[in-house]
């Protein structure tokens, strides 16, 4: 039996959680999952308990520990190859990385301004000119993916990868903020919300304590 424990924040709002967890429920992996409530008096003690980082997500493989959304979105393909978390692709798979870690790496005008809450529908309202830029780069980076790779199927790369996972919470921002789209993205904002396992993860969101 695989041992793996994923220890991640509150559903509704952790997206650094968000992001591995999708990639092992699409790899089809076994695992056991720890949820810590954040912003509560005791969150930093409990996540320090599993997180040499002081942060969530942490993934727990027997004795080892990876920390980091998306190093362990790479152990994760690693271990389960047979699911493809990035594109067969060299040139793809280059793409598809330079996304991930441009997401990973950036964007904080936006993750300031409108922080992932599943559960709330707010319009954003009037944004502030970096959050806009950031949101226009998305559109540009979703669109020029959906261009290239629309006839393989409705993800990034035609069928589902890491490059996704990355951009989950963002689909999700855009819902509860109610962020204007038309064409390829909102199509894409649709695709996500329709995904099994980002309609299970909205549904345990939903049933957490405020
Ligand atoms: N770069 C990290 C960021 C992880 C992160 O900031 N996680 C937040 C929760 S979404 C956290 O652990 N915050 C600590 C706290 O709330 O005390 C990653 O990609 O995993």
């Amino acid at each position: 039996m695989v041992d793996l424990k994923l220890v991640i924040g509150s559903k509704n709002t952790s997206s650094w959680s968000l992001r591995p967890w999708l990639a092992l429920k699409h790899a089809g992996a076994s695992f056991e999952e720890i949820v810590i409530p954040l912003d509560r008096p005791d969150t930093k003690a409990e996540i320090a308990r599993h997180s040499p980082s002081g942060r969530v997500p942490v993934l727990r493989h027997g004795q080892a520990k990876i920390w980091d959304s998306l190093a362990i979105c790479e152990y994760v393909a690693e271990m389960f190859p047979k699911a493809r978390l990035w594109p067969a692709d060299r040139g793809h798979r280059a793409h598809a990385r330079s996304i991930a870690a441009e997401m990973h790496g950036g964007f904080a005008a936006m993750r300031a301004a409108l922080p992932m809450n599943i559960r709330l529908r707010r319009p954003a309202g009037a944004l502030d000119a970096a959050t806009q830029a950031e949101i226009d780069r998305v559109i540009a980076i979703w669109r020029e993916c959906r261009t290239k790779h629309n006839r393989v199927g409705p993800y990034l790369f035609g069928t589902f990868s890491i490059a996704d996972a990355m951009y989950a919470p963002v689909a999700t921002r855009f819902r509860t903020y109610e962020i204007a789209l038309e064409g390829a993205p909102a199509a894409y904002v649709e695709t996500m919300a329709a995904m099994a396992a980002m309609q299970e993860w909205a549904a345990a969101a939903a049933l957490e304590p405020s």
